[in-house]
């Protein structure tokens, strides 16, 4: 099943590798015939290589549009080596046989992604003729060999050194596999970045993108970025990819410390989706996450009142722990930081006496990131994903409702915001016990993750490691009996922010009123599982 490759045809944007391998080929007595930058980057490199126009008999025409897209190519690769019928039309047309096709396309994704792409580049870089080679030729796989990756050309040199001059059938059969599956991938390419594309523009005009539009094939995202050592656990293989707007935690800069882990990541990411609540107000936020849940969080007028604060919050579980800092960190906040053991730490960026102060932390991994928020969130379940848009909802005080007889004063209702901006980033049930304190919000206990809203409730309280009296508390979704609001109450919050919307509101309500709470509805909730 070795076919011998007396004739190649050579087209490539992609130079990389060609003329060694070509020079291969050449040494095999194969015939060279190549399109316009390939057949000169041949030439110069002094190998023999004969204009595509030269077999087609027709010049390359239309700008490059029209080079390959000829009877002569096609029929060429295409033609049944063993069908007669084939053979008499190949011959009757002078058509001559081509056995290997080496093909990589116009760098599409590479020019839409360059700032301000003109629009009419970006289309130039659809390559017509390059696909329909490869897909001829893999098509024609028993006859014909189709290269499509540079990183072939090493181990095909060796095997047709091997074979003199041939191929097998199970590499030809590998190969053709290998190129529609670079077809799809280019393709899908093309349709998803043209699906963000609000607007063409005209032409020499950049084109208008919008990143969060949904496209409407699921994107091919950039290649592995890099493949992580092991996933949530060792025995489990993992790799991170990036979406290549090059911001956000995919795309954070490492500055310092031990390879990131896929935890890592993960608690980093819900750091900074944390912090970002606070974006454009005047206070520094602090998050410190273990298990992508908060387990201290804060505000203050620096960077370091807010940490000290968030850590209060829960020095015990914050040991070991993730924190999201939502501005740069200076050597005063570093300096304090320092004390505790932490895995990482994510800012937008820090200053040079705070990297200073975290050198001698060598383990500790540092990470600088451009501001993104995750436009939407993709979970896999079995047989498919499921894909929803983050959870960008924020409310303000004159979005709330208050139910009870007793409104909320100016400082519980600064708590309850506070609160709730939180309570958006634990996980189902949450309850989460907050207080306002000289002016800036903090975190006293948090329930996250329980089955059950009472036990949520239960869990907060017995977290708190700061005292429960006059703090508020906000719960993720509503309370279904008054038994929640209860534990709530006796743990010693005087004000609730819930969504509502329970068949038994009434009945909560009339218990808040009865404790003396004063109690607000958002009419939105944030479940988060
Ligand atoms: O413009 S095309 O779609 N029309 C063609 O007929 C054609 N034939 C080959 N693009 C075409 N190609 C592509 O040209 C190949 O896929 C390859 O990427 C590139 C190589 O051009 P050159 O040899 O001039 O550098």
């Amino acid at each position: 099943d070795l076919r011998p490759v007396r004739r190649a045809l050579l087209s490539v944007t992609d130079k990389t590798g060609l003329i060694e391998f070509a020079r291969t080929l050449s040494t095999f007595g194969v015939d060279l015939v190549s399109t316009g930058g390939t057949a000169r980057a041949l030439r110069e490199a002094g190998l023999p290589v004969r204009d595509i126009s030269d077999l087609t008999g027709f010049p390359e025409m239309l700008d490059g549009r029209v080079k390959t897209l000829h009877p002569k190519v096609h029929g060429g690769i295409l033609h049944i080596r063993h069908n007669e019928a084939h053979l008499a039309s190949v011959a009757e047309h002078a058509i001559e046989p081509i056995d290997m096709v080496v093909v990589n396309l116009y760098a599409f994704e590479k020019t839409a992604q360059k700032p301000n792409a003109a629009f009419s580049d970006i289309i130039e870089n659809i390559d017509i003729g390059g696909p329909s080679m490869v897909r001829s030729a893999a098509k024609n796989f028993e006859d014909v060999a189709v290269v499509t990756a540079v990183a072939d050309y090493t181990a095909l040199a060796a095997e047709l050194t091997e074979h003199h001059g041939s191929l097998c059938r199970s590499t030809r059969w590998r190969l053709a596999k290998q190129a529609f599956a670079t077809t799809a991938a280019y393709d899908a390419g093309i349709a998803s970045t043209l699906e963000t594309i609000v607007e063409p523009g005209g032409e020499g005009e950049p084109a208008k993108f919008d990143n969060a539009t949904l496209p409407s094939t699921v994107r091919i995202i950039e290649p592995l970025a890099y493949t992580l050592r092991y996933g949530e656990n060792p025995h489990q293989k993992a790799a991170l990819y990036t979406d290549g707007s090059g911001k956000g935690v995919a795309a954070g800069k490492q500055l310092q410390g031990k390879e990131l882990s896929y935890n890592n990541i993960v608690d980093l990411d819900a750091c900074w989706e944390l912090v970002s609540e606070f974006e454009g107000s005047a206070d520094a936020a602090v998050a410190i996450i273990k298990h992508t849940n908060p387990c201290g969080a804060a505000t203050g007028a620096t960077v370091l009142e807010a940490y000290t604060r968030a850590l209060e919050a829960d020095p015990i579980s914050a040991f070991g722990g993730v924190i999201g800092i939502n501005r740069e960190v200076d050597e005063a906040a570093a300096e304090e930081i320092a004390k505790l053991f932490v895995e990482a730490i994510v800012a937008p960026s820090f200053t040079e006496g705070a990297l200073a102060r975290f050198a001698a932390k060598k383990n500790l991994r540092l990470v600088a990131i451009t501001s993104a928020h995750t436009p939407r969130i993709i979970k896999q379940v079995s047989g498919g994903l499921l894909i929803q848009d983050a959870d960008r909802h924020r409310v303000t005080e004159a979005d709330l409702k208050t139910v009870t007889s007793r409104p909320p004063t100016p400082e519980e209702m600064r708590a309850l915001l506070f609160s709730w901006s939180v309570c958006k980033h634990v996980k189902s049930n949450a309850i989460v016990y907050a207080r306002f304190n000289a002016g800036h919000g903090q975190t006293v206990g948090i329930g996250a993750g329980q089955m059950s809203r009472v036990d949520a409730a239960k869990f907060g309280a017995m977290k708190a490691a700061l005292p429960l009296a006059g703090t508020v508390a906000a719960s993720d979704a509503f309370f279904p009996f008054p038994d929640g609001l209860e534990v709530v109450a006796n743990a010693g919050a005087t004000a609730i922010i819930q969504p509502g919307g329970s068949v038994r509101d009434t009945e909560v309500i009339a218990a808040a009123d009865k404790l003396g709470i004063a109690m607000v509805f958002t009419g939105i909730r944030h479940f988060r599982h």
